[in-house]
């Protein structure tokens, strides 16, 4: 799997921004024997968490404020994570022999991407995102590793072709060539993970973004139909479901702490959302105001 070898190349370069954890776990990133010594197989999934809800892309309102398609709901480490013990646990029982297991979602020194590509769940895509044909890029990943040495399936093929409508929608320009993407422009990391002042030079792109980005996913022409869940545990909670940027401001940190308990949206604390909305509020300028009531129905 050559593509493991991006990762030293892509940190060397300082795209990983101050995401120190990724330098690192580096070394263990490098196989996945770094993360289950005894590792043959990866079995890796994809989990849909689309709703039924607009794109950032397609809502002209300056009022509202925008937040990740896939933090709106539970925590998906969480959610997730009980499939996999669950998925492991058939395993044993199915299992003639013992083997060794070990599951994680986002929460191991694992290339997710890499190795969904390789299980042929979807190819890597000039967004970074892994594209499935018939989902799209709204999965969340996740897998197993064990060290049985099960049959693998055929790595998935790139589509992407000649389209670069990710490039050209990045509103900071953080995908720097195909498949590359520079972590300190992107809004994504500078709205969740990046802590202290976002730089000036590209506070004004962030636009009203509080809590990640979906634009390079959005454009995507593989996203264009894509399909939805009704699963619950990825339904909007209702404080994310379409706020206005006013709607945030006037929250109280109380709040705030209530609306993220048990969503991925912890990540950013309550100081980096508060920061983030402050952002929104000087991006919007009168335009923040609280949109009309028909507007509220149009969007
Ligand atoms: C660090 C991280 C981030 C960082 C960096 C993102 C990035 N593109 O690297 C930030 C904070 C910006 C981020 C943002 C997001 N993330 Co994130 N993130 C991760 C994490 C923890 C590690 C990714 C990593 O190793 N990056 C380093 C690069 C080198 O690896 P890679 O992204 O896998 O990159 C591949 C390509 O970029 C390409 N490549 C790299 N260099 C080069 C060079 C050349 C020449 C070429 C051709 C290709 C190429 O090959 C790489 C493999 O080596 C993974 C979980 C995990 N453990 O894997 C989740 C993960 C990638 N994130 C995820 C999600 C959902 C997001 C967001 C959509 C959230 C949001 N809406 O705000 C955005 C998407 C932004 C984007 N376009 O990537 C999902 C992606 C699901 C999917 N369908 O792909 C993951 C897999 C978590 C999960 N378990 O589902 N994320
Ligand atoms: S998530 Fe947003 S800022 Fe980051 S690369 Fe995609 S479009 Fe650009």
């Amino acid at each position: 799997m050559p593509e493991l070898r991006f990762l030293p190349e892509w940190i060397a370069r300082g795209y990983a921004g101050s995401m120190a954890y990724l330098a690192r776990s580096a070394d263990r990133r490098a196989d996945a024997t770094g993360a289950l010594a005894s590792a043959r197989t990866v079995i890796a999934t994809a989990t849909l968490y689309n709703t039924d809800r607009p794109y950032s892309t397609e809502c002209a309102e300056p009022s509202r404020a925008h937040v990740a398609r896939y933090a709106w709901g539970d925590d998906y480490h969480d959610v997730i994570a009980a499939r996999l013990d669950a998925l492991v646990e058939w395993m044993r029982q199915a299992s003639p022999e013992p083997f060794d297991a070990r599951a994680y979602v986002d929460t191991g020194p694992v290339q997710e991407r890499v190795f969904a590509q390789y299980a042929g769940v979807g190819w890597i895509g000039k967004n970074t995102c892994v594209i499935n044909p018939e989902l799209g890029s709204w999965v969340l990943l996740g897998e197993v590793l064990c060290s049985l040495p099960l049959e693998v399936d055929a790595p998935a093929l790139d589509q992407c072709g000649t389209c670069t409508l990710c490039l050209e929608a990045c509103p900071t320009q953080a995908l720097v060539a195909p498949g590359v993407l520079d972590s300190n422009r992107c809004i994504s990391y500078l709205t969740i993970e990046h802590r202290g002042p976002i730089p000036a030079p590209l506070r004004a792109e962030i636009g009203s973004h509080v809590y990640g980005c979906d634009i390079c996913q959005e454009v995507c022409p593989w996203n264009a139909a894509a399909p939805t869940t009704q699963d619950a545990a990825w339904q909007p909670r209702p404080a994310w479901d379409r706020p206005t940027i006013r709607d945030l401001e006037r929250m109280s940190d109380d709040q705030l702490q209530r609306a993220v308990r048990g969503s991925a949206m912890r990540r950013a604390k309550v100081a980096g959302l508060r920061r983030n909305i402050a952002l929104a509020v000087e991006n919007a300028g009168d335009g923040g105001s609280a949109p009309t009531e028909t507007s509220r129905r149009n969007v």
